[in-house]
């Protein structure tokens, strides 16, 4: 069985964009799987997800995807032509490579939002000590965020461009049911992730606001919402 190293859930919400990709891609399939809670540390590059399978470990969420899709039968992407994996690509870049910050940026640079970040995901820390422990992890946090540029920028600017990829992505599904064809593919499975972070997540401001604004993208968490009911309620045999 695969073990997927991640986070802890909060409040039933997974507040990893990059694991919730893969928990919700091992739901979906209906893959069977364990997860194990653990510090980013545990993670070959110090980051979070990564799997086993049986004798290989893989981290980052897209090696993992990439992964499964390789090993496991029917894999979501088959038969996607080129323009299709092309746009899937430009999203997923969008999404994990731009928005992510502005989300990080949000839970972790916004004061207003700092306790909350703290306290959902260092929940396992005594409180007496948690300030001062998460205190380091959030310095650190911010050197990265101001390393890639988006901590130097004003909480305005982030917001901004937060909510630009946001409606970017929204325009690229349009009135579809799925981003790149009539059906559910790994690029759905990512703006899942994203958007169920985002609406459910607990972090108010123009980000959340943005991405429950369209009627598109909600419409389109719906789906996925369903078809993981679906998948989770579906005869083992
Ligand atoms: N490209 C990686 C990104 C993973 C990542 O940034 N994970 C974050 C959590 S959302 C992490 O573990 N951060 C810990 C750190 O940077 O110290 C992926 O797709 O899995």
């Amino acid at each position: 069985m695969i073990e997927l190293h991640q986070f802890a859930p909060v409040d039933g919400v997974n507040l990893s964009p990059f694991c919730a990709k893969v928990e919700t891609y091992l739901r979906l399939r209906r893959i069977p799987h364990r997860v194990v809670v653990d510090p980013p540390f545990k993670g070959p590059k110090g980051k979070l997800p990564f799997i086993v399978d049986g004798p290989t470990t893989i981290d980052d969420s897209s090696q993992i995807l990439a992964h499964l899709e390789a090993t496991r039968p029917d894999p979501l992407d088959a038969g996607l032509d080129a323009a299709a994996r092309a746009t899937a690509h430009l999203v997923k870049r969008t999404l994990e490579e731009s928005l992510y910050f502005a989300m990080l940026f949000d839970r972790w640079a916004d004061d207003a939002n700092w306790p909350r970040t703290r306290d959902a995901l260092f929940a396992a820390i005594p409180k007496a000590v948690r300030p001062a422990v998460t205190a380091l992890i959030r310095r650190k946090i911010l050197r990265d965020l101001k390393g890639e540029g988006t901590g130097k920028m004003t909480p305005e600017e982030v917001a901004g461009r937060g909510a630009a990829d946001i409606a970017a992505v929204a325009e690229v599904l349009g009135e579809r049911d799925f981003l790149v064809c009539d059906r559910v593919t790994t690029i759905d499975v990512v703006l899942f992730a994203f958007i169920d972070n985002l609406s459910r997540g607990g972090f108010a401001g123009p980000l959340r606001e943005a991405a429950t604004a369209s009627a598109g993208l909600v419409g389109h968490h719906r789906r996925m919402t369903a078809l993981l009911a679906a998948s989770a309620s579906a005869d083992p045999g």
